[in-house]
């Protein structure tokens, strides 16, 4: 966090320094007049702004720059000949709450410009029920229509009367989707690709991962083995006997650390290995622990979280929070037929760096599968 104080003659000068040093990104943190006692020619304005900026100290330090001449005042700045700055390192507290407030300017600023600017036009009266209806929260909807607003309605010399409410909700799906990250699918290399699967507990993993094996087999007549850490589980190990004997996967069970060394070691010649692993709540840091430890051993894979559709947006976000920890190299969303409406997952996806990787959406192995892309994920953006 770097907090800048400028003391200048103009708010534009501030601004115009603030945004050089700064950049476009600093939030302003206040402004008040400074009166000179001796000449009201002389008045200042102090300005302090603030951007995110990883800490180097966090010990307090004064850097003063600009100081042509300057002289030194009794609390240890120099007056340059035009303008002065103060920049303070700060903690992580402060940074934090600095950065809830600017984040509440923003969503205030979001809701002020919706009810000045487009409360009255029924077009984005009109897609903001329906991203509400679509279970995206308040904060974010006013944002998209603010994006939206921006970049159809008013620089364009359409009457709002005249929007075709088709165009302006292909515009405002492309908008919900500009920030989501999707995962390339897998392909086969020279090399063995080991993929694991993990998650909350009947998330779909084990399902998933026979789909993907069996594609596998079919599209690159690729040579898999399928490893599995579930084995404490009742049926899991006679889940996967069942699909692997159907589809001719051979699959083993792992019941420690140095039987999945081995097994790694055993099967390093094969295209692809497949590790299933034991579903665990996100609460349950001990168990994702446990499975960091295991998934440790592997080294560099694909990693998937693999995640329902159907859950509310609070759990969703702690999932991927709490998940976060395996370091996962893509989410797997599935059950996407179960689910009505999939605004909270997409909008908690927008906001991660967390990229999608497929789409489940039935529990037919293995057709119930499709890799992820913008295009397919849009029917599921609005209604
Ligand atoms: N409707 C639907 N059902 C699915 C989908 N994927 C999996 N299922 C079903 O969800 C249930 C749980 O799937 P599993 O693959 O066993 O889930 P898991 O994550 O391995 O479960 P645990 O190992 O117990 O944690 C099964 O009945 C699957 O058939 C999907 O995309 N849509
Ligand atoms: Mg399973």
């Amino acid at each position: 966090m770097k907090i800048k104080k400028v003391l200048v003659s103009s708010i534009q000068e501030g601004m115009q320094i603030i945004t050089k040093e700064l950049g476009e990104d600093a939030v302003i943190l206040s402004t008040r007049n400074i009166e000179s006692k001796s000449d009201s020619r002389e008045n200042r304005i102090e300005i302090i702004a603030a951007i995110d900026e990883t800490i180097s100290k966090v010990t307090h330090e004064i850097n003063t720059t600009q100081s042509n001449n300057g002289k030194n005042n009794n609390n240890g700045l120099k007056f340059g000949e035009d303008y002065v700055t103060e920049q303070i390192n700060y903690s992580d507290g402060l940074k934090n709450q600095i950065f809830e407030i600017k984040q509440l300017l923003k969503d205030l600023s979001h809701r002020v410009k919706y009810k000045f600017n487009n409360y009255e036009n029924e077009a984005l009266k009109t897609i903001f029920k329906e991203l509400l209806k679509f279970e995206y929260s308040e904060d974010f909807a006013y944002k998209i229509i603010d994006e939206l607003a921006d970049l159809y309605i008013n620089n364009s010399s359409i009457e709002p009367k005249e929007v075709d409410i088709k165009n302006l909700k292909e515009l405002t799906k492309d908008l919900i989707l500009g920030n989501l990250k999707i995962l390339p699918s897998i392909n086969k290399s020279d090399k063995c690709t080991i993929i694991s699967f993990f998650g909350t507990t009947g998330g779909g993993k084990t399902t998933t991962l026979i789909k993907l094996a069996i594609l596998f087999k079919i599209i690159f007549n690729a040579d898999s083995v399928i490893l599995s850490t579930d084995v404490n589980k009742v049926g899991a190990i006679e889940q996967l006997q069942t699909y692997s004997s159907i589809a001719s996967i051979p699959h083993y069970a792992i019941f420690s650390p140095e039987d999945l060394a081995i097994a790694l070691e055993d099967y390093k010649a094969k295209d692809f290995i497949f590790i299933d692993t034991t579903g665990c709540s996100q609460q349950d840091k001990d168990s994702i622990n446990d499975l960091k430890r295991t998934l440790d051993i592997i080294g560099e894979h694909f990693r998937f979280l693999v995640q329902s559709c159907n859950v509310g947006k609070a759990t969703f976000r702690q999932i991927i929070q709490e998940y976060s920890t395996l370091n996962p190299s893509g989410i797997i969303l599935t059950k996407l037929d179960e689910s009505a409406a999939l605004g909270n997952v997409i909008e908690v996806l927008s906001e991660v760096s967390l990229p999608v990787s497929y789409f489940t959406n039935g529990s037919r192995v293995p057709e119930d599968i499709e890799p992820a892309n913008l295009k397919y994920l849009k029917q599921f953006a609005l209604p």
